[in-house]
């Protein structure tokens, strides 16, 4: 193995001035993207809430502003449906149809009973980060007695919500949730997805005329494909046809995973909501229950020992997508995560995989291996560097004792937003950003960051 930290990936030292000026610009950012109860991902291209968005958003608004850090999470619940399932999108009725691709007429939530009254949304779910988000905002809070009950509040929701994941999304009974389209696994373009995209075959005339919004507002070539984007909405079609319905969704096998960094998240949430129910004088224990299950359904079923990797699992082919993404270090979200993985998770970020030769200035951590096929420098989720992956790796690393790296990450992240601002993706090379500017969670985690380092700083 090499040696770790080349110099412009070591942590940034920063001067307290430097930090509160990047704090304020990350305010500023988020201040900006502020709706009156809820914050868009960016003003541009993503003119709506979206769900785990709301989770990264909530966590770094706990840092400066325990109101609206709680807000945002009230308001993505307002659009929960009846069977738990928190979908992805929540659409602002104020925002003309033709500003987002796919918006509510082509969703159309209302037609289905188990949609909420009056709110309009997508019919697919994401990465159940927010009761992890939830926990964050009540441990920063100012006002304990607020941060309490609003814990009381949104608990049973939280409840249901994880209830949804164990009762529809796991048909093999592994303890795992199923994701039934590339929107829902929060990485939408990874090449991870691309067999499978590749395999569903679009019966001619099923596909309706629409046109995209987001290449207005982005370059083309950060974006999905043209053919990418057929099966995403081909795939939503389908959904719709079917009201949503879990059990014809997972029932049709057109694309259904069970990935790592989906259920690294589902079971950091759940040991959150343990605690959660622990505050509110629920019953604990049958959460620990679950995130024991998620644990086992990890480790059986998505490590591969063969490359000593976690893998996303493949319910249809009944196979592991053999692929390197940053998906794989997720797991480091387990406190329990057996040593011997979080050691290989480690010594593979390490490895060419993920960090060039020295000498080649780069940026951690890309979100796709760097040697793989399909690995695309610009192109939104095939390569390039993502603050919220950075952030969820940097805290895995953190509880697993690996400061060394997770400094180097923490070093990427500010080293990137101070060189190309608050972009939504960034070359891992050259630090060029990509995709929109101003968006939200890599202002947000920053302030997650600047904040656990002040922390740090300050005398015991
Ligand atoms: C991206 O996804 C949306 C679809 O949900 C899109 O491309 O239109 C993804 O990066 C996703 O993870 C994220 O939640 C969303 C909003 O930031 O944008």
């Amino acid at each position: 193995m090499r040696e770790p930290g080349a110099g412009h990936r070591r942590r940034k030292v920063l001067l307290e001035a430097e930090r509160q000026q990047l704090a304020a610009r990350a305010r500023a950012v988020l201040d900006a993207n502020w709706r009156g109860s809820s914050t868009v991902p960016s003003r541009s291209l993503y003119p709506h809430q979206w769900s785990w968005d709301a989770a990264f958003i909530a966590i770094g608004r706990s840092r400066v502003e325990q109101e609206r850090a709680q807000r945002e999470l009230e308001s993505m619940f307002e659009a929960q449906w009846s069977t738990g399932m928190l979908p992805h999108i929540k659409f602002d009725p104020q925002v003309p149809d033709d500003a987002y691709f796919p918006g509510p007429g082509f969703w159309q939530s209302d037609r289905c009973p188990a949609s909420p009254r009056g709110v309009l949304t997508s019919g697919i779910t994401q990465p159940p980060l927010h009761a992890r988000a939830a926990l964050e905002v009540w441990s920063h809070a100012s006002d304990r007695a607020e941060a309490l009950a609003f814990l009381r509040r949104l608990y049973p929701k939280l409840a249901a919500q994880h209830a949804h994941l164990a009762g529809w999304r796991d048909p093999e009974g592994h303890g795992l949730a199923a994701i039934v389209h590339p929107w829902e696994s929060g990485q939408d373009n990874s090449p991870l997805w691309d067999a499978e995209l590749d395999h569903l075959e679009i019966p001619p005339g099923s596909l309706p005329p629409y046109q995209r919004y987001d290449v207005r507002h982005a370059d083309a070539a950060d974006r999905p494909s043209d053919a990418a984007y057929d099966r995403y909405v081909y795939l939503a079609i389908s959904f719709r046809e079917q009201r949503y319905d879990d059990r014809a969704l997972i029932e049709q096998r057109l694309f259904c995973i069970e990935p790592p960094l989906f259920n690294a998240i589902y079971l950091w949430s759940e040991l959150a909501l343990a605690e959660i129910a622990r505050l509110v004088d629920a019953q604990e224990g049958p959460h620990l229950v679950a995130a024991r299950r998620i644990r086992d359904g990890i480790v059986r079923n998505l490590w591969d020992p063969e490359h000593g990797r976690f893998l996303a699992h493949d319910l249809r082919t009944k196979r592991r997508i053999r692929k390197a993404s940053v998906d794989a270090a997720m797991p480091l979200l387990d406190p329990e995560l057996p040593e011997p993985m979080a050691g290989a998770i480690v010594d593979e970020l390490r490895s060419p995989h993920f960090d060039p030769p020295a000498g080649v200035e780069h940026f951690l951590i890309p979100s796709y291996d760097l040697t793989g096929r399909g690995f695309d420098r610009r192109r939104y989720w095939r390569g390039p560097v993502w603050i919220n992956t950075d952030w969820l790796v940097w805290r895995g690393l953190r509880q697993h004792g690996e400061h060394d790296l997770a400094g180097e990450v923490e070093g990427s992240v500010v080293r990137l937003i101070e060189r190309s601002g608050f972009r939504e993706y960034y070359d891992p090379f050259g630090a060029q950003g990509y995709g929109s500017q101003d968006f939200s969670w890599t202002a947000a985690l920053l302030l997650d960051v600047l904040a656990t380092r002040a922390g740090e700083a300050r005398p015991a």
